[in-house]
């Protein structure tokens, strides 16, 4: 069709590497960097198409690689509220990336304009952004490429981290509504965050210096931004591994993966008792905090630890300002620590449930609850007030100064979430607001309940699309037998559990162990590996 006329000429200077098939995953097409001009191409056109089916609202598209290594890349496309692409529509990603002629990628736009029953003639509108890594600029051309092709109304907001770029979709699709998030660009991002931050801390004691371990990714340059915003005492920051000029230093030795993967501090940084740290991944979507005690033993304050922090003190606030019928539930995955789900339902006395690995599968359990925490151990989480919580809010008449206070620091604390998307800056500043007014240092706040023993392990298979799981991911259905062997090997040991499931960003198969103690632990997650490989 004729709404489709540049696309072939545009397509022909973006061809497709023959030897490699795409496929768009938990966090959307990743893979070497310098392979994927075709395909970030080819989202150009789609969230094109996608905007025109939601009848020209923005469609996001962030070209980043997160955590992996600095010669990988990656695409992914947000949707209008800020959230991950539907589901539906990863398909279509998926067909679109792996035509193999030019005249077979306008084939399937129209067919997809078909089935989606879209009119072609509605203005599409995407807003754009990359990280810091070396094939970003490559690829961003070829982005712009598609966007050109299809006469997009584009905005390209530069070098900023993943949640960023979630928050000014957000922020251009709710312009002028009721639900408006914020303005649109970085000062407004900095603006509402650091006002936040400051109505919840205001008159309670300064905290000491919080170290942050920016991956020598996009964070380092965008935290800098947003404490020179926020302009406080009660946000004082000293920002290490912030080269991303230098190739070869991102997300290396550094960073909320390697962290949380070696279960030491990063390159960069000294521990000293009663410091505060914290470690951003390479696309600042993630955070983890982290403290040495009198003896110099390392603590992880990973993703469960932030979730239980932030739903506890939800729940008391709702439980002060006296609101009935709010419930706070919290949303984990498999990889939460035993002892963490443990201390929800037991000691905390909240919902918990478990969802597949992947965001996108936790924000939509955390959606059917009215305030729903919901964090992976790795550190990649928020928190979503529902609207029937909002209502709730909004209708509630307090009936003490004290209620009234818990209410006004309820709407404070939803203002310093990141709804559209887990985001390493709110989420801190989420933990620093709870731990200035608790009074709290790191060590206190990690008293809640001790981590069992855990190992993650990575082993390459042949093909590891064999491996099926059901029971969110903690149970094997195929390749045939192999589940019961874990089952063996996990009842061998005292609090011991293990499940197997394929990655979905790389090609290789996830093995998790949990057991009483270190030694024991290491024993099951070796074995459960052996079995798989
Ligand atoms: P895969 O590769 O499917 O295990 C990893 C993380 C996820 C999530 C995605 C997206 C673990 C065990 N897995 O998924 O939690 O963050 O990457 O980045 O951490
Ligand atoms: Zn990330």
């Amino acid at each position: 069709t004729s709404s489709f006329a540049k696309v072939a000429e545009y397509s022909a200077k973006h061809p497709k590497p023959a030897d490699i098939t795409f496929a768009y995953g938990t966090a959307g097409f990743r893979t070497i960097g310098e392979t994927l001009e075709s395909t970030v191409f080819r989202c150009g056109l789609l969230a094109a198409l996608r905007s025109q089916s939601k009848q020209g609202r923005v469609i996001g598209i962030m070209i980043t690689a997160s955590h992996n290594h600095e010669r990988d890349n990656g695409v992914k496309l947000v949707d209008p509220m800020g959230e991950m692409l539907q589901q539906s529509w990863e398909g279509y990603c998926t067909e679109i990336a792996n035509a193999s002629t030019d005249a077979q990628v306008v084939e399937i736009l129209s067919e997809i304009a078909e089935a989606e029953g879209i009119d072609l003639s509605v203005t599409p509108k995407v807003a754009y952004a990359r990280d810091t890594r070396p094939s970003g600029p490559l690829l961003l051309s070829a982005l712009q490429d598609g966007l050109a092709a299809m006469d997009v109304d584009a905005t390209n907001y530069g070098i900023v981290t993943t949640p960023q770029l979630h928050f000014f979709v957000r922020c251009l699709n709710t312009k002028g509504s009721p639900a408006e998030y914020g303005e649109a660009n970085e000062a407004g991002y900095y603006r509402k965050y650091g006002q936040a931050f400051l109505r919840l801390v205001e008159g309670k004691p300064l905290p000491s210096t919080l170290y942050i371990d920016a991956a020598n990714g996009v964070g380092a340059p965008q935290v800098r931004k947003l404490a020179e915003a926020i302009n406080s005492p009660y946000f004082s920051i000293d920002v290490r591994n912030t080269d991303t000029e230098t190739l070869g230093k991102l997300n290396i030795d550094c960073g909320a993966d390697y962290v949380k993967s070696n279960q030491h501090q990063p390159r960069g940084i000294m521990l000293t008792p009663s410091g505060r740290y914290c470690s951003f991944d390479g696309d600042a979507d993630r955070i983890l905090y982290y403290y040495s005690d009198e003896c110099g033993t390392f603590h992880l304050l990973d993703g469960d630890k932030i979730s239980t922090l932030v739903a506890t003190y939800l729940r008391d606030l709702v439980a002060t300002a006296g609101i009935e019928d709010l419930d706070v539930g919290v949303v984990q995955t498999a990889y939460a620590n035993g002892s963490s789900t443990r201390y929800i339902k037991d000691t905390l006395k909240l919902h918990t449930v478990f969802a597949m690995t992947g965001v996108k599968y936790l924000h939509h359990e955390a959606e059917k609850m009215n305030i729903g925490v919901y964090f992976e151990a790795n550190g990649h989480g928020t928190v979503l007030f529902n609207a029937s919580a909002v209502n709730t809010l909004r209708e509630f008449v307090p009936a003490s100064p004290a209620q009234a206070e818990a209410v006004e620091r309820l709407w404070a604390l939803r203002d310093l979430i990141n709804e559209s998307v887990g985001d390493a800056m709110a989420d801190m500043l989420l933990v620093e607001a709870i731990l200035i007014c608790k009074g709290w240092t790191l060590a206190q706040w990690d008293e809640s309940y001790t981590d069992l023993p855990s190992r993650l392990l990575k082993v390459v298979v042949n093909d590891r699309n064999i491996f099926k799981t059901t029971n969110a991911e903690q149970t094997l259905t195929s390749p045939h037998g192999l589940q019961e062997v874990v089952d063996e090997l996990t009842a061998k040991f005292p609090k011991g559990r293990s499940f197997v499931r394929p990655s979905g960003t790389e090609d290789a198969v996830r093995v998790y162990a949990e057991a009483a103690t270190r030694g024991e632990c290491d024993q099951l997650a070796y074995s459960v590996a052996g079995a798989v490989f």
